[in-house]
């Protein structure tokens, strides 16, 4: 009996063994790695290892890029959050989507585009997010779990501001960017939460152990505008000791094609200037990039401190460059190199399916990629089937082997279809789509200032550029009237009605007429007269294309003045109310 019993318990222990051994074999051969990918928004090269300003203070990032792979040639597929986000959450290239530009809406130009986290949601993964990953929403669908709340749509945390705005500078008029404004906070990073919400959510989601292997994406706000950050980071860069950014140069323009020279100088940098806040608002990025940095590093941190450490790909990127002067302007949305040149680094560890050595720590990639690279090579990472209608190729070979060979170049789309920067591994071509270009040699003139293209010598590189260069793109899809902005109406007894102070690139206005009459539309001119500008009847809408402070007059039918609309920094609607 006992014999019997023994034997059975050892046929129920060898049994129990096989299983357990059978388990882990499974297990093993569906053992997904993790993925820690971190968002930082509008930093362009400004960072320790990539060396864009010499008084950056990036220590975490640099410590992340120190144990992986930095790419110093990755650029986004747009130099504008909304596209070059889009592109990278849905793999699909502007120029195939037509989404281009901040102002349009993702969801109504790729309703069923299945986003990144959604993808690997799908494929047995845990979709974790929180802060600002798409423009200003969340797109709930697409995640398991966000912080705040995914119903909200809202991706930012409560965030401390000052009490009064402006900050640094006086308004410039009805056109400022209001976000163009910076300076300490007297506060801990506790109290000023934001970024510091999010990377305390995203530490928690690390340092559980999961059920699932997680996708869990972690977008950092700053150093996007407005450059408010608790004290301390100011203090790390004394005003006195701010230096220019390296790639200014006064006279950059004097070579540029006339697209070119239109596309630099901008509003923001003559008022900067003109108000003698340059530096300051050199100082109130750096700061911005160090509190950024430090909410990367306790990221990090909680990453290496807890059990997710030895099976967690990290990628971190930003979404496109900036300029602080570089070619007079101020801001995003140009196709140089110091706008669409962004940080990108990956470290992989060992047993990953698609990389099972990892990456070596200290490898620098100089070849061409693009952000649009990151799904696929995500995907290829991850072991999990290759997304079709992906337009990036895998940069896993370089992840091997950072001098593999690559033929592929990295293409910026500006907002016009046709108009984009193209990065070669030595050279950068710029074409408008007036048919302008722009040559660099980036290894000669890393901050772009000799344009060869009218240059002789440079007649068969040009060609060569111009032969890598996309040829076919999708018209830009406008966004529904309904999701414009709405313009403020000033019912004409309010106040006189001003004159207009147009600056800046035009836009359309849709005009909606809700009277049950037709109206008639003025333009208010600098003098503050009429222009006609034609009628709108009950119930119609029109376009008329405008500048930011412009000034429009509506009248009835007899020409009595009845309300006015000024127009702000970008394209929206300007309903005319039903009479009550
Ligand atoms: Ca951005
Ligand atoms: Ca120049």
């Amino acid at each position: 009996m006992n014999v019997t019993l023994t034997r059975l318990s050892l046929v129920l222990i060898a049994f129990a063994g096989t299983l357990t051994v059978a388990y882990s074999a499974s297990a093993k051969s569906v053992r997904r790695p993790n993925v820690l990918f971190i968002a930082v928004d509008d930093l362009n090269d400004w960072t320790g290892c990539l060396g864009g300003h010499p008084q950056a203070k990036t220590p975490n990032i640099d410590r992340l890029a120190a144990g992986g792979v930095l790419f110093t040639n990755a650029h986004c597929a747009a130099p504008a959050c909304n596209p070059s986000r889009s592109a990278i959450m849905t793999g699909i290239s502007p120029h195939r989507s037509g989404l281009y530009a901040n102002g349009q809406k993702m969801r109504e130009i790729l309703p069923d585009a299945e986003l990144l986290p959604k993808y690997f949601a799908n494929h047995g993964y845990w979709a974790g997010g929180s802060g600002k990953i798409l423009h200003y929403f969340i797109d709930a669908q697409s995640w398991n779990e966000y912080f705040p709340a995914k119903e909200t749509e809202d991706p930012f945390p409560r965030t401390l501001y000052p009490k009064q705005r402006p900050v640094s500078l006086p308004r410039g008029g009805p056109w400022q960017y209001i976000e163009t404004d910076w300076g300490p906070l007297d506060a801990t990073d506790e109290e000023f939460g934001g970024d510091w919400l999010v990377s305390k959510w995203i530490g928690e989601q690390l340092a559980k152990t999961h059920e699932k292997p997680f996708f869990l994406a972690c977008g950092i706000y700053r150093p996007h505008e407005p450059w408010f950050v608790p004290k301390k980071y100011f203090d790390l860069f004394p005003i006195e000791d701010i230096q220019l950014p390296p790639g200014y140069k006064e006279d950059d323009l004097d070579d540029l094609p006339p697209a070119g020279q239109k596309r630099g100088p901008n509003r923001y940098f003559a008022h900067i200037r003109e108000h003698k806040q340059w530096k300051q608002g050199i100082q109130g990025y750096l700061a911005s990039i160090a509190f950024a940095d430090a909410m990367v590093g306790r990221v990090i941190d909680a990453l290496e401190s807890g059990p997710n450490r030895d099976n967690t790909i990290v990628v971190l990127w930003s979404d496109h460059g900036w300029h602080l002067g570089e070619k007079q302007h101020w801001q995003k949305y140009t196709a140089w190199r110091i706008c669409t040149r962004v940080p990108l680094i990956f470290r992989v560890p060992p047993g990953a399916a698609g990389l099972p050595q990892g990456t070596r720590a200290g490898d620098i990639c100089p070849k061409p990629v693009n952000l649009l690279s990151l799904f696929p090579t995500l995907t290829e990472l991850a072991g999990l089937p290759h997304k079709a209608d992906n337009d990036g190729p895998s940069i896993v070979p370089l992840l091997e082997d950072p001098q593999a060979d690559w033929h592929h170049v990295s293409v910026t789309h500006l907002a016009e279809p046709g108009s984009f920067g193209l990065s070669a591994e030595r050279w950068r071509y710029i074409h408008y789509a007036n048919g302008d270009e722009e040559l660099y040699d980036c290894q000669a003139d890393r901050h772009e200032w000799n344009n060869l293209a009218r240059k002789a010598d440079y007649k068969g590189k040009l060609d060569e550029m111009r032969n890598l260069a996309p040829t076919t793109f999708a018209p830009f899809v406008p966004p529904r009237v309904e999701s414009l902005p709405k313009l403020k109406w000033h019912a004409v007894a309010e106040s006189p009605v001003p004159a207009s102070k147009p600056d800046g690139n035009t836009f359309d206005i849709v005009f909606v007429n809700q009277r049950e009459d037709p109206v008639n539309l003025f333009w208010m001119d600098r003098q503050g007269e009429r222009r006609p500008y034609g009628s709108i009847a009950s119930g119609w809408r029109i376009h008329r294309s405008t500048r930011p402070g412009a000034v429009w007059l509506i009248a009835d039918p007899i020409d009595r003045p009845l309300g006015y609309f000024v127009v702000g920094d970008r394209s929206a609607q300007a309903i005319i109310p039903e009479e009550r």
